[in-house]
């Protein structure tokens, strides 16, 4: 069964795009936990960071690269922003598809729940 960021990916589900190439797709959470909250999807389907292979090595920079042009985008690059990747139970992973959380807009509390 297609997870809903692949569906998203596959444009059978509607969202609001930020950027896309040909490896990932950038978009506004639906549920923002801070002013400005997108997620950036890379379109090969890893569950997730413990998923990840010696040969994602590559992917995973270049996420956290285009991570920054993601925050630029938003107006957040300058001001700050964070990154952040829910892996398993414990950190409240609920999409089993690899994304970054991209967090900012406003001053940022350590602690999330
Ligand atoms: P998590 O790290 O797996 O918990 O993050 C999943 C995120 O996906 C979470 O912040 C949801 O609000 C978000 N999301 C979304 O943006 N659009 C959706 O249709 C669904 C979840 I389902």
């Amino acid at each position: 069964m297609k997870t809903i960021f692949r569906r998203i990916i596959d444009r059978e589900l509607p969202a609001d795009v930020i950027y896309e190439d040909e490896r990932c797709i950038a978009i506004h959470d639906i549920h923002p936990v801070a002013k400005v909250h997108a997620l950036l999807i890379p379109k090969k389907e890893i569950p997730r960071l413990s998923s990840a292979e010696a040969g994602d090595q590559e992917l995973l920079g270049y996420l956290l690269v285009v991570a920054t042009t993601v925050a630029a985008k938003l107006g957040i690059a300058e001001t700050g922003f964070r990154v952040i990747i829910n892996n398993g139970k414990d950190a409240g992973e609920s999409v089993p598809h690899l994304h970054l959380h991209l967090l900012g807009g406003e001053p940022l509390g350590w602690k999330h729940g």
